[in-house]
């Protein structure tokens, strides 16, 4: 990739609605962006490998569960503190972003709120440092957008659970030390189990030939009659809740992350206009050029107003699943939308590895499915207005 020379918008100063500690953490995540991963994520997206050296620095930036309390080895920050690390990552690169919006709001997250003071003492210190990899087990082979309907289960023996069942599309579950895994016990509620590696009949093969992603690892959980230690259930909330929960933490991470992405595609698309030039003059002297790069600052703008409301509802404790699943789905497809139009201006050099383009664009198409997808946030964002859920559509409700 070409030298990282990212200049990141700020069309409405909204800078000054930034505290310094905030504007400091910032600036240390995109230095450490620009001379560690920047020089390197090309080349492993190419290679389709996730770039494990960088765990260590992720950890020490604050990647590695930004808002969890200084007693449990987190940093201890805010929500908006938690949102412009993730934007800073998911400038460099979604699949960056996704490892560190996993370990810290779909593994630390629930260790930490429905976990015990001995859970949370025994795997959050080591999460926080990265010395162990966590992941995340919702979906299943055939219950993507309707978890509810999960069939991996677990069965009281007495002195331990036996699990089985099999989770798919599940990030670094290849690389993961330990899961937080979702499954019903007889009676079908869900609970929320730790499953370590190395526990016998548990394995956790990769998923190939990924088109986007790629500098992220992917894969399956399978459980055949895995013994789990009754000691290993999160014993403080179950229910579908307690996952989608976890997901409105995670999906606020993205709202943020996704600015992240799309600054990159419009500064890197705003640079290049101004320097290529055709017909004897800088393509950005066209008003079809230009009408692309207003309509990109103008949505950008209007996500970074948006999630930073929605980060100050999240520090009073006043933002809804609803209000974060608008941002998540917003903030997505802007970015899908301004990858697409910053790859256009970029011609011909816009697929290639020189740019980051063609990886936002290809990254973003994962992320628009991932925590959701563009379709059932719509769903949610309808049921929220109308009372009346869409979801099932089998007319019981009327
Ligand atoms: P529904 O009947 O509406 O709700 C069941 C219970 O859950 C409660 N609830 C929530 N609680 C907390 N946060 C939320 N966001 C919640 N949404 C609902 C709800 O109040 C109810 O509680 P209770 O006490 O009444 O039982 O459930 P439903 O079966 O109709 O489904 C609703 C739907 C479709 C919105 C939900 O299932 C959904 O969000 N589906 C999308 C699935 C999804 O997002 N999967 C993500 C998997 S993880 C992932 O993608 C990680 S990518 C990681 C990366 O690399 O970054
Ligand atoms: P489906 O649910 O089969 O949906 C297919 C299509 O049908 C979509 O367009 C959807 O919008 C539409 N649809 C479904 N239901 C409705 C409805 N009621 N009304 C209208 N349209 C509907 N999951 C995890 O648990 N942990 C992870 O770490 C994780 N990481 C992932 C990483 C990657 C790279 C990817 C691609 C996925 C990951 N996922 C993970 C899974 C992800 O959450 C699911 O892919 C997502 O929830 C959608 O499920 P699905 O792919 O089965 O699609």
């Amino acid at each position: 990739m070409a030298e990282d020379r990212f200049q990141a918008p700020d069309y409405y100063n909204l800078d000054e609605l930034l505290t310094e500690e905030h504007k400091l953490i910032r600036e240390t995540v995109r230095a450490w962006v620009k001379k560690e991963v920047s020089p390197i994520i090309e080349e492993y997206a190419q290679k389709a490998q996730f770039p494990k050296q960088i765990i260590a620095g992720l950890a020490e930036v604050g990647g590695f569960g930004p808002y969890i309390p200084t007693e449990y080895g987190g940093p201890g920050l805010d929500q908006i503190s938690y949102g412009l690390i993730m934007q800073e990552l998911e400038r460099c690169d979604s699949g960056v972003r996704s490892t560190s919006s996993v370990q810290s709001s779909l593994v630390m997250y629930p260790i930490w709120k429905y976990g015990n003071e001995e859970q949370r003492k025994k795997y959050l210190p080591k999460l926080a440092t990265g010395e162990f990899i966590g992941c995340f087990g919702l979906t299943e082979p055939d219950h993507g957008s309707n978890p509810g309907g999960m069939i991996t289960n677990f069965k009281d023996m007495g002195d331990h659970y036996l699990l089985n069942g099999a989770k798919m599309w599940i990030t670094n579950a290849p690389i993961a030390d330990i899961a937080v895994v979702w499954a019903k016990n007889e009676q079908g509620r869900i609970h929320g189990l730790i499953v370590e590696r190395g526990m016998e009949g548990f394995t956790t093969p990769e998923t190939h030939d990924k088109w986007s992603l790629r500098a992220s690892v992917t894969g399956e959980l399978v459980f055949d009659n895995v013994k789990v230690p009754k000691a290993n259930l999160l014993p403080n909330k179950s229910g579908l809740g307690a996952p989608l929960g976890c997901l409105d933490s995670a999906r606020y991470g993205i709202a943020w992350g996704a600015i992240g992405a799309a600054m990159d595609c419009y500064d890197s698309a705003l640079r290049y206009s101004k320097e290529r030039k055709q017909f004897g003059v800088p393509i950005a002297s066209f008003q079809l050029t230009q009408k692309k790069l207003a309509e990109m600052i103008t949505e950008i703008t209007k996500a970074q107003l948006l999630t930073w409301r929605l980060g100050v509802l999240r520090n009073e404790g006043k933002a809804t699943s609803a209000q974060i699943s608008m941002a998540k789905r917003n903030n997505v497809d802007m970015a899908l939308k301004i990858a697409r139009e910053a790859r256009q201006i970029h011609g011909a050099m816009g697929i290639t590895g020189e740019y980051s383009i063609m990886r936002h664009m290809a990254n973003l198409e994962s992320v628009v499915t991932y925590e959701g997808t563009h379709d059932i946030h719509l769903l949610i964002t309808g049921m929220d207005v109308t009372g009346l859920s869409a979801f099932k559509n089998d007319g019981t409700q009327f």
